[in-house]
């Protein structure tokens, strides 16, 4: 293996390239280079896939060039950086962020035209690498392209899955599960590194020893080990001439991890035992909370955090660095509880590998790590057993009774006498079995504990951490979460974003905040007409994408309802179906005349977790109603119900740019954040939502006026499941809501079948974790508000630019810039 640098004489040895030609020749002469010597073939006789792998290694290597200079620069000036652990990048389609981030869009689309190719055609054969579950996963691809932007030393490290979130395909309106091979068509976009591997060790036991000076040490003698394979991908600011890197891990066997048993004769057990080792970097686990505490997504985790802490060590920090210096040059944000063995691992190293006594590697450590957390549901709180982690990683259990030791010590002296307490903060819980909680050690490690919204934060503090605040309030605070305006509105709204750069000028990409200029053009008439026109080409859009990718045929003129995130009961699809179900009982029992129904298509999205019964039930509902409504011509038209299969980012793209009302009616409490609800506001759709995660904020912003509020907040909501909630007293005394389930659970909506709808009913009913029932009344009345406010199209396009206007603070710059000068303190630009 070449070391990382060595010293060549060629002039040119160490200087960055320069880029290829920004002009129309020069890109038609390097995709033609590429198609020939690339891909093998000529122009006249490429496959799409071919012009697609060409085009995709022609702008990659505009990238190349200023990923180069970029690394050069940093090298040469090192500052403190951003190791950004997270086990997802839910990335979406590299092509058209990467001509937009090298501002190649229009010499690309001419180049290829003189080649006799569509641009468009090439950007749909791109598949999205799905390298996450929802959120969580976006919101890494988010940040990390923020980064690129303020040019912000970040190196995103993560897991090169082989398979994706799954592919999701309805038969029969039930989920049916496929697997993503998004790779099987080439990976145009990254860079392996297949001479610089990382052995990553698991099992065995640890032994101690006295080392030469006496000291005694202890040795992990490891049961097995697999490498850690590199692999780069370009992460561009837009239009900076900065390129940031994102570093994804596949897992291989060792060599020696079959040779002594090729040596025993057996072929197909050595091969057997390779296919073990490269399971780790398989597939993304598609749960997105109550984790199963599964050994393989264990294994993953410590796997791309080893490598990482490994790679940063080793090659990424100057070569002269004392580790005792570590917390001036590095920084791991930690992407929820999925890296936090990180930690003990980074103990390791410096207890183990750079004999540093304990109390100093803690020392050290501590200032070395800060905690994101996602969520306030108990059930998603990650545990490991005991009896796990000491059979896969012995010493990192060791070390964590170590620092529980040193912790629990600072509880009692804190506290003194309070035992419950310290049962309650120690990082190991004793039911229902021995396990390590992930959460409470990322926070005992962290210097910063952040919550992704205001009310999340508060809620972390005051319940799910409450007694880590106590003891450590200024550890404590609140960073929103942003969405990259980038790609959730310059590349997926064009319309938009062309009627914004004509009003205000261009720089409101690059500084969100600039969107509040807008905000006088809401009293201008042409400027309203001109909104509205986006508007209807964006429904447009949306009309041939589902036509062409799922056979739907959307109707024209309709307010479009959207609501698209992951299937969960706490946000609620089940409130959607049965406002749904209301506007059609209202119709067909003759309550209702149908030519007086505002036309309305809700547009849902959502996969389910492939064990998550309830889940898979709803979608299963979803698909019957809408079968059912959709065809009935009573209905007149006026109710449609769309269920696009796979809901993913490149779906999200062209829907959300369409929306008029978007959907967030999780129950108040429950979602930490959400993002889609920050990418529906920057679109220009209005807002019906609870009193969740960053609704709140939203609403504070846009003003009351232009958002429809509904539901019980957080203390009212906590008031009424204390004095205990009984759904069925709902159901009893709202006739309304009585006659919509009561038709669901007829079986009208499933051939008579009322077995099939039993399990949603009969939770609804007799359990509703949710309060779906307590909601309903209001969110009903909230949806007729909607109603009569779109009747005044010019009032609703008023409210529809202010939402634009006002919500440029949740640009993931501004959620970065926060991270940088409260969190991190790094610095940006060279
Ligand atoms: O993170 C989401 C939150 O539900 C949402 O409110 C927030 O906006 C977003 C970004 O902060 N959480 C997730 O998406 N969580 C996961 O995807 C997940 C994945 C694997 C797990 C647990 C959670 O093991």
């Amino acid at each position: 293996e070449r070391g990382p640098s060595f010293a060549p004489k060629h002039p040119l040895a160490s200087g960055p390239v320069s880029t290829p030609p920004h002009t129309v020749d020069g890109f038609v002469k390097e995709f033609l280079r590429e198609l020939n010597y690339g891909q093998g073939v000529p122009l006249s006789r490429s496959s799409l896939n071919d012009q697609y792998l060409a085009l995709a290694r022609t702008v990659r290597g505009y990238l190349t060039a200023r990923w180069l200079q970029t690394a050069t620069r940093r090298r040469q000036k090192p500052h403190k950086m951003v190791g950004y652990l997270s086990a997802e990048y839910l990335l979406g389609r590299q092509l058209d962020n990467a001509l937009l981030a090298t501002d190649l869009t229009a010499i690309a689309d001419e180049a290829l035209k003189q080649c006799g190719i569509d641009l468009d055609a090439l950007r749909q054969a791109e598949i999205e690498p799905g390298l996450g579950n929802g959120g969580l996963g976006r919101l890494a691809a988010c940040f990390i392209d923020s980064l690129a932007t303020m040019d912000a030393p970040c190196v995103g490290y993560g897991l090169r899955y082989e398979y994706g979130i799954f592919k999701q395909t309805f038969v029969d309106g039930r989920q049916v599960e496929v697997p993503d091979n998004w790779l099987s068509m080439g990976g145009p976009w990254e860079i392996p590194h297949p001479e610089m591997e990382v052995p990553v060790h698991f099992g065995g036991h640890t032994e101690r020893y006295v080392g030469e000076d006496g000291r005694e040490r202890t040795r992990w003698i490891s049961g097995w080990d697999v490498l850690g394979i590199r692999y780069n991908y370009m992460v561009p600011g837009y239009q900076n001439g900065v390129v940031n890197t994102l570093r994804l891990w596949r897992a291989r066997a060792t060599r020696a991890f079959d040779l002594h048993i090729f040596n025993a004769g057996d072929y197909a057990e050595a091969v057997r035992s390779q296919t073990f080792a490269e399971n780790i970097s398989k597939v993304l686990y598609p749960e997105d909370s109550t984790p199963q505490g599964k050994e393989l997504r264990l294994q993953q985790q410590y796997f791309f955090v080893a490598c990482s802490i490994y790679d940063f060590l080793k090659h990424t920090q100057p070569t002269d660095l004392d580790v005792r210096d570590l917390p001036e040059r590095i920084i791991f944000q930690l992407n929820d509880t999925h890296p936090v063995i990180g930690i003990p691992e980074l103990m390791r190293l410096l207890m183990d590998d750079y004999d540093l006594p304990f109390d100093e590697a803690w020392a050290i450590t501590r200032q070395c790590f800060a905690y994101t957390c996602h969520t306030l549901l108990p059930e998603a709180l990650e545990v490991w057993s005991v009896s796990l982690m000491e059979r896969l990683l012995p010493r990192h259990m060791e070390i964590i009774y170590m620092i529980n030791e040193v912790f629990l010590e600072e509880v009692r002296e804190a506290f003194p006498g309070d035992e419950l307490r310290v049962r309650r903060m120690s990082i190991i819980g004793d039911h229902p079995e021995r396990s390590v909680r992930m959460a409470h050690l990322a926070t005992v490690a962290s210097v910063k504990v952040n919550g992704v919204a205001e009310l999340h934060s508060q809620l972390l503090r005051d319940k799910v951490l409450s007694d880590f605040s106590e003891m450590w309030p200024e550890k404590f605070t609140n960073v929103t979460n942003g969405v990259t305006p980038r790609r959730f509105v310059r590349q997926s709204n064009p319309n938009l974003s062309k009627l914004i750069t004509d009003t205000i000028g261009v720089g409101w990409v690059a500084n969100l905040d600039r969107l509040r200029e807008l905000e006088v053009y809401a009293e201008d008439e042409e400027f309203r007409a001109k909104f509205r026109e986006v508007k209807a080409l964006n429904k447009e859009r949306i009309t041939a994408v589902l036509k062409r990718r799922d056979g739907i045929e959307l109707p024209q003129g309709h307010l479009l309802d959207v609501m698209v995130k992951r299937l969960h009961e706490y946000k609620r699809q089940t409130l959607k179906l049965l406002h749904m179900v209301t506007l059609y009982e209202g119709i067909i029992s003759g309550e209702v005349d149908a030519a007086t129904v505002t036309p309305r298509t809700v547009v849902f999205g959502a996969k389910a977790a492939p064990g998550y019964r309830m889940a898979k039930e709803t979608i299963f509902l979803i698909n019957s109603v809408a079968k059912v409504i959709n065809n009935d011509p009573r209905v007149e038209g006026k109710l449609f119900i769309a269920f696009p299969a796979n809901y993913n980012v490149t779906l999200a793209e062209r829907l959300i740019p369409a929306a008029d009302l978007s959907e967030q009616i999780s129950l108040a409490g429950k979602e930490a954040s959400g993002t889609g609800n920050m990418k529906f506001a920057l679109n220009g759709a209005l807002t019906i939502g609870t009193d969740d995660g960053a609704n709140v904020e939203i609403r504070q912003l846009v003003g009351d006026d232009n958002f429809f509020l509904f539901g019980m907040d957080e203390p009212a909501v906590a008031e009424l499941q204390a004095k205990g909630y009984q759904p069925t007293a709902y159901y009893e005394s709202n006739e309304r809501l009585r006659r919509a389930i009561n038709l669901i659970d007829s079986g009208h909506f499933t051939d008579g079948n009322r077995e099939a709808v039993s399990t949603v009913i009969g939770d609804l009913l007799y359990n509703d974790r949710f309060l779906v029932l307590a909601d309903y009344q209001s969110y009903i009345d909230a949806q007729a508000k909607v109603e009569a406010a779109y009747a005044d199209q010019e009032a609703w396009s008023r409210s529809a630019i202010l939402n634009v206007a006002r919500t440029g603070f949740f640009s993931s710059d501004r959620s970065m810039r926060d991270y940088i000068d409260r969190i991190w303190h790094i610095k940006t630009g060279s």
